[in-house]
């Protein structure tokens, strides 16, 4: 037996074969799974609502939170009284699946929990249509996490309940078919949303990006991380080299961390400038606003420059559930792809554009070309 890269074979199998294939694979491994994700896989139910069921569960129009008891029911309520579609869904993983649109096949591998349950076959379906590699962490005893989205208007009201997503844990980042792709990755993005869930596994992978010198993006997804996980967020900021989030997350950060500051340029230079881990890269704060202009503060940067949103027709829009998620999509396959930041922030802005005309946080098949 010889052993080849931790790899052994009989000298009985073809060794010039063998010794080529076996380079072509560990080249095409240093080459795939370039961006790794992690956050919350959910299967969303998503239905156009009305006043009258937000106030039923008491839901503000455009929120995202952790259901609670009294919002029991609305799944059911959503299924057979509104027409609800199954789309797939979770912050990060609309993400992941938006920067593999944009990148070559296998660039992208997406980590986090899940049931054994026809949901999560759901989710398979559409990461496999998408040519996205997940990495689930499986538990056959809990349903995979649902998020109920009430569309009305430009507004969406997201109430999630985690389920088998909320017990992702450091084990499975761990095991070695799974860190192997995390010491692989050259760039990876995390969901704040998974805050809530296992702060430990998103410090094990801070702290690989700044060792190595690979950019960390991390979403503050929404307003309620900002407030309520203020702690774990803290502990994560040194790592951030992209920090991204919408203007109502932007606000809640500043509100929370008694900024006293309101200005949305003021805010993304504060983030810009917090303590950093890894000199050898300046912080960039992403403020998305809408339909307003993006904002971005570089670290040590005085000026703030703004980006105009791509413009679209209104009729064309279907809903803007996923927008942001298809933004960070865009915008890390820029940096994956070492594009500079004007034009990653135009990728983002590009998938952005094209998520919001379709149902949900999804992307139109066949593949437009950017
Ligand atoms: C922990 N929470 C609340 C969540 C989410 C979430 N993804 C992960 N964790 N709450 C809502 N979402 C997802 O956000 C997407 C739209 O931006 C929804 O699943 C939806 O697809």
């Amino acid at each position: 037996i010889i052993p080849v890269n931790n790899f052994s074979f009989h000298t009985t199998t073809p060794s010039r074969f063998s010794i080529r294939s076996n380079s072509l694979n560990k080249m095409a491994a240093s080459k795939d799974y370039r961006l790794l994700c992690l956050e919350n896989p959910l299967l969303d139910i998503q239905a156009f609502g009305d006043e009258a069921l937000l106030e039923k569960y008491g839901l503000k129009a455009n929120d995202a939170i952790l259901a609670e008891e009294k919002h029991h029911g609305l799944f059911e309520d959503l299924l057979q009284n509104y027409d609800a579609k199954l789309i797939a869904g979770g912050a990060a993983q609309n993400t992941a699946r938006g920067a593999q649109y944009l990148l070559p096949s296998n660039s992208v591998v997406y980590l986090g929990g899940v049931g054994d349950d026809k949901y999560a076959a759901i989710l398979h379906d559409a990461v496999k249509q998408a040519g996205l590699r997940v990495e689930y962490r499986v538990d056959p005893k809990i349903n995979t996490g649902r998020c109920g989205v009430v569309i009305t208007g430009h507004n969406r009201s997201m109430c999630t309940e985690l389920g088998a997503a909320n017990h992702y844990d450091l084990e499975h980042l761990k095991k070695p078919e799974v860190w192997s792709l995390v010491e692989n990755a050259e760039v990876y993005y995390v969901g704040g949303y998974h805050l809530t869930v296992c702060p430990p596994a998103i410090m094990e992978l801070a702290k690989q990006a700044a060792s190595g010198n690979k950019p960390f993006i991390l979403s503050l997804s929404a307003p309620f991380i900002c407030q309520f996980f203020k702690e774990p967020l803290d502990a994560s900021a040194p790592y951030w080299d992209y920090v991204i989030g919408n203007e109502g997350e932007a606000a809640a950060y500043a509100e929370s961390h008694g900024l006293n500051i309101t200005d949305v340029k003021e805010i993304a230079k504060a983030l810009a400038n917090l303590p950093k881990e890894n000199t050898q890269r300046k912080r960039v704060a992403i403020i998305t606003q809408g339909t307003e202009p993006t904002i971005v503060a570089v670290q040590g940067e005085d000026e703030v420059k703004e980006f105009p949103v791509h413009s679209i027709d209104p009729a064309k829009i279907n809903d803007t559930n996923g927008a942001g998620d298809a933004f960070a999509g865009g915008f890390a396959a820029g940096v994956v792809e070492g594009k500079s930041l004007e034009e990653s922030i135009h990728m983002g802005q590009w998938l952005a554009k094209l998520s919001i005309q379709e149902l949900g946080p999804s992307y139109p098949f066949p593949k437009q070309a950017y």
